[in-house]
């Protein structure tokens, strides 16, 4: 790891500059530093001055209006596991943050650093390989060993999005505010990430002067069920090996309104609207959800090792739906191989 400075910025409209400044060098944001400093110890990167976000207090908070909860982008994963409103209102946000990591991460780990950490990739990550991510000529997951890459949306990388919150958050209908030299933007937080397609080099579509500053969630519908239901490899602290996030609205046991998204299988949180337009108006029967799921991977097309993944993802749909449509049924948040 290379030697820097650290800055803690007083005022959030000085960020964007002290991001983007020739007479600076190389900047970056840290929050937790959870996955930060991750990927300096990984010489992924190698910043001359790191500027923490974490001294700016008007990106610590976390509000319930009457139409939307408004979490600031520092705020801890603890904080909002803790947040009994959250965990009542939002389940599927409540348990995709308990479900990251080991409690020192969701301790320090924030919601921001959370929708903005780098891919898990383990060519990307190992500095023994150059690939086409880090400025080589091939992807090497493609000939290489692929088992968590992804099976949908790849080309001409294959990560998958590491996030937990980012599926749970989108299934929730989130938006997003960022802060850069242009001044302030809003998008739905699926319009934040960016295929592999569309830009190789990052995720997101954030210019390197601007910084995620809040997450709008819009208030429930009243009666509106949420689940995150994550597979993980490791019964220890684990990213997911598939997650599916479920919000849905029943009618006399009609589907009224549904967002059905995907994690740990494609490049970006992965949503299925053609799935969700599957279960519009109908009932929650074993068929239909089998049709839903079949929908939901009808564009897989695994790698040599990855194969698993679509039975696995299927198998979790069917599963989170059981979970938020029947409430007797038996529902964890993380489950062993
Ligand atoms: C052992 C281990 C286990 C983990 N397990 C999981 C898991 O199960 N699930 C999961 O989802 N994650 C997991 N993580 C990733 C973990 O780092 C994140 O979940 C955590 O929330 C990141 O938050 P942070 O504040 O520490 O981010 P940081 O490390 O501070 O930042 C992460 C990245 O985002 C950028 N960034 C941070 N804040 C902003 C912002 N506001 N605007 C723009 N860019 C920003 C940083 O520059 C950096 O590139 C794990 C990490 C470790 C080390
Ligand atoms: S999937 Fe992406 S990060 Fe992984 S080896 Fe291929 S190009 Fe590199």
């Amino acid at each position: 790891m290379n030697s820097f400075r650290f800055l803690n910025p007083r005022h959030l409209v000085d960020v964007p500059n002290i991001l983007q400044n020739p007479q600076i060098g190389n900047a970056v944001p840290i929050a937790g530093g959870t996955d930060l400093i991750g990927q300096m110890k990984d010489n992924l990167i190698s910043p001359e001055l790191i500027v923490n976000l974490k001294a700016l207090s008007e990106l610590k908070f976390l509000r319930h209006e009457s139409q939307e909860l408004r979490i600031g982008a520092t705020t801890t994963l603890t904080e909002i596991i803790n947040d009994p409103d959250i965990w009542m209102n939002y389940p599927a946000l409540h348990e995709a943050a308990e479900s990251v990591g080991s409690l020192q991460i969701r301790n320090v780990g924030t919601i921001g650093g959370n929708l903005c950490q780098r891919p898990r990739c383990w060519y990307y990550r190992s500095d023994s390989f150059v690939c086409l991510k880090k400025g080589g000529r091939e992807c090497l997951s493609i000939k290489g060993n692929n088992k968590y890459n992804a099976i949908v949306g790849g080309g001409p990388s294959y990560i998958v999005h590491p996030s937990d919150l980012a599926p749970a958050l989108i299934a929730l209908g989130a938006r997003v505010r960022t802060y850069g030299r242009s001044g302030e933007r809003e998008m739905d937080l699926e319009s934040l990430y960016a295929l592999p397609s569309k830009r190789l080099m990052g995720e997101t579509v954030l210019d390197k002067n601007e910084i995620l500053t809040e997450i709008i969630v819009p208030k429930p519908v009243v009666g509106t069920r949420s689940t995150y239901l994550k597979f993980k490899e490791k019964k220890s602290m684990d990213w997911a090996l598939v997650s599916v996030a479920v919000s849905v609205l029943l009618c006399d046991q009609t589907v009224s309104d549904v967002r059905l998204v995907l994690g740990g299988i494609a490049p970006v949180p992965w949503r299925v609207p053609l799935a969700e337009s599957a279960l519009r108006g109908k009932v929650v029967s074993d068929a239909n959800l089998k049709l839903v799921a079949d929908i939901a991977l009808g564009d897989a097309t695994p790698l040599s090792h990855n194969g698993f993944k679509v039975p696995l993802a299927k198998a979790l749909i069917r599963r989170a739906f059981d979970s938020v449509c029947n409430s007797n049924s038996d529902h964890k948040t993380s489950m062993m191989v």
